[in-house]
C-alpha cells in the first residue's frame, strides 16, 4: 500500500513537471524584453514547455510604424554562410547559426503562434544598401499534420511590396516533401524550401545569389515585388515576429 502511494506520488510529480511551464521561462523575445533584457542579441526562449531554443532577439525599434522592437527572429540570411537547401526534418526542427544565418524551425513557429497572436515583419536589403520591409498584422502556422499551413493577413507596405499574400493558405514544401500546387516539386525547381504555391513570389530560403543572376530562373533568395524581378537575390532577408496579444 505504501509502495502504491509512493508510485502515485511519483506519477503526479512527473505529470506536473511535464505539463506545466515555469512562469519565469520566456516564451519569446517579448518576455525576454519584459524581464529587463533590452539589448539585441542571443537569448534562450521556451516555445513549448521545458526545452530551450536559442534565438536572436531584435530588441531595438527602427522608430517607425509604432515598431516596439521585441522581435523574435524566425529566419535570417545575411552572408550566404549557411546552406538552406535542406530536407523536411531540418526545416521542422530548425538549423543554422543563431548569431548569423538560421531557420528557427516550423514546429517552434507553430508552438509560438498557436498560443499567442503574432505580427510578422520581413526586412530586406540589397547589395546597393537599399532597404525595404513588409509588415503583416497576423502570422500563424497550422500543425505538422496540416502541413504547417501558413496564415498571413493585414499587409502594410514598407517599400518592399507584398510577395507573401500569394503564399497564404499554402503548406510547407521541401525537396523531400512536395505539398505545393505546382506540377513540379517547387523546392527542387527553385532550390529552396517554402510555403510554395505554383510556385513563388518570395523565396527567402533560396540560393544566396550575391546579387542578380538570370542563369537559372528564380532560384535565388528573392522577394519579387521589391525589384519586379525573379532573379535578384537579396543581401539580407530576415523574418521576425512579435506578440500582439
Ligand atoms: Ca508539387
Amino acid at each position: 500500500m505504501t509502495m502504491m502511494v509512493f508510485l502515485v506520488f511519483v506519477l503526479l510529480v512527473l505529470l506536473v513537471n511535464g505539463c506545466s511551464q515555469d512562469e519565469n521561462m520566456p516564451v519569446d523575445c517579448s518576455d525576454v524584453y519584459k524581464s529587463g533584457q533590452t539589448v539585441s542579441g542571443i537569448y534562450s526562449i521556451y516555445p513549448a514547455g521545458n526545452t530551450p531554443v536559442w534565438v536572436y532577439c531584435e530588441m531595438v525599434s527602427d522608430g517607425k510604424d509604432e515598431d516596439k522592437g521585441q522581435w523574435t527572429v524566425i529566419q535570417r540570411r545575411m552572408d550566404g554562410s549557411v546552406n538552406f537547401y535542406r530536407p523536411w526534418n531540418q526545416y521542422k526542427r530548425g538549423f543554422g547559426n543563431v548569431e548569423g544565418e538560421y531557420w528557427l524551425g516550423l514546429e517552434n513557429m507553430y508552438q509560438l503562434t498557436r498560443k499567442n497572436k503574432y505580427m510578422l515583419r520581413v526586412d530586406l536589403e540589397d547589395f546597393e544598401g537599399r532597404k525595404g520591409f513588409a509588415l503583416y498584422s497576423s502570422f500563424s502556422l497550422d500543425c505538422e499534420t496540416d502541413g504547417y499551413t501558413l496564415h498571413v493577413l493585414g499587409f502594410t507596405d514598407g517599400g518592399a511590396g507584398d510577395s507573401l499574400s500569394y503564399h497564404n493558405g499554402q503548406k510547407f514544401t521541401t525537396f523531400d516533401k512536395d505539398q505545393d500546387a505546382g506540377n513540379i516539386n517547387c523546392a527542387k525547381g527553385h532550390l529552396g524550401a517554402f510555403w510554395y504555391q505554383a510556385c513563388h513570389y518570395a523565396n527567402p530560403n533560396g540560393v544566396y545569389l550575391w546579387g542578380e543572376d538570370p542563369t537559372i530562373y528564380a532560384i535565388g533568395n528573392v522577394w519579387y515585388t521589391w525589384k519586379n524581378n525573379w532573379d535578384v537575390g537579396m543581401k539580407s532577408i530576415s523574418m521576425k515576429i512579435r506578440r500582439v496579444s
